[in-house]
């Protein structure tokens, strides 16, 4: 059987499915060599000396790592000399990251968390990078990193592409161009990334559901509504047995998802309430529900559709729930009544 690379795959949704164009497919091959390279970074582990904090913080207030640095400076540096891209923004810098004027511009805006998990990182649990793409208006404002922002606040169905690499066992670079999900296995030997599935289904219905149980006290009442429903078990009111995962890192969870599928949930609580939620909008709830959706699944916040928020802020907020559709619906209807 003919092994189909990425390479192989995005020329034929390029030429067979006019799905992407050619920059496009260019940007996607150049966001999956960095992760390759962040693979391999992440792999050396204590013998890289890449362990440990940075001794920095990120706009966000949070502790960075040496890979959360590292992963950020090997997309940054991976993607601005191509000729594919406007302007990138990552959860590791404040403003967006121009194209330097030595470079040509190109049509397309990427956002990334370089390194999802991070806090995962010292223990050995696997990790991701999650990256979304969209069309850069015409006649944006690229002047100063700080006018670029208006460029990035479209709501996630204005995506064109968005996947993750999730580096564990294997280094999995899971994808969509808007037709669907893929996934792709990294062949080390031959430094290619490997087509492993295609058309990727969630289950519609689960009994698995992913969320922070320490929250529990925080919570709003459908949320312990539904979690409480769920632990009840066969007794309950949903009457199957359910069982819990919670990693703490979002791709390892929404990787399990979007392979035996379940519901991935980190909601609006009283503790995160101030700042809008827990996760990030443009580069971790977007591009997971544009993949979620593609998947046959549903994303909302409890109370609308994530892929229709339209953004007020780069690192804006919000609360996530995701995965099999019938769970999503069921939970999101208990915030309406
Ligand atoms: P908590 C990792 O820092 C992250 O952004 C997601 O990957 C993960 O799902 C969540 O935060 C974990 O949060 O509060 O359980 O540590």
């Amino acid at each position: 059987m003919t092994q189909r690379t990425l390479a192989r795959y995005l020329t034929e949704e390029q030429r067979n499915k006019g799905v992407i164009t050619a920059d496009l497919k260019f940007l996607i091959e150049v966001v999956s060599r960095a992760c390759q390279a962040i693979s391999i970074a992440i792999g050396k582990g204590g013998l890289g000396g890449v362990l440990g904090e940075a001794g920095s913080d990120n706009v966000q207030g949070e502790a960075q790592k040496k890979l959360d640095v590292l992963s950020n400076d090997i997309l940054l540096e991976a993607n601005e000399w191509g000729g594919h891209l406007a302007a990138m923004a990552s959860e590791e810098m404040d403003l967006p990251h121009l194209v330097p004027h030595r470079f040509p511009k190109g049509e397309y805006l990427l956002t990334f968390d370089p390194l999802d998990g991070s806090s995962n990182i010292d223990v050995n649990v696997s990790i991701g990078t999650i990256f979304s793409v969209l069309k850069c208006p015409e006649g944006a404002d690229l002047s100063t990193p700080a006018a670029a922002e208006a460029a990035f606040l479209q709501p996630g169905t204005a995506q064109v592409a968005a996947g993750y690499a999730v580096y564990g066992p294997t280094t999995l670079l899971v994808l969509t161009v808007g037709n669907g999900v893929a996934v792709f296995t990294l062949d080390r030997e031959q430094g290619a990334f490997i087509l492993t599935q295609e058309n990727v289904q969630i289950p519609a219905d689960t009994k698995e559901f992913a969320i922070n149980m320490s929250n529990q006290r925080f919570w709003e009442a459908p949320v312990k509504r539904y979690v409480d429903e769920m632990v009840a078990g066969k007794e309950g009111p949903l009457g199957k047995d359910y069982n819990m995962r919670w990693v703490a890192s979002m791709v390892a969870d929404v990787h399990r998802i979007m392979t035996r599928g379940g519901i991935f949930m980190y909601p609006m609580d009283s503790k995160v309430q101030a700042q809008g939620g827990k996760l990030r909008l443009m580069y971790e709830a977007n591009p997971m529900a544009f993949l979620v959706e593609q998947a046959g699944g549903a994303a909302t916040t409890g109370r609308q559709r994530i892929l229709d928020i339209v953004p007020g802020k780069l690192h804006q907020r919000v609360p996530v729930i995701l995965g099999s559709k019938n769970e999503v619906e069921r939970v999101t209807g208990y915030h309406a009544v």
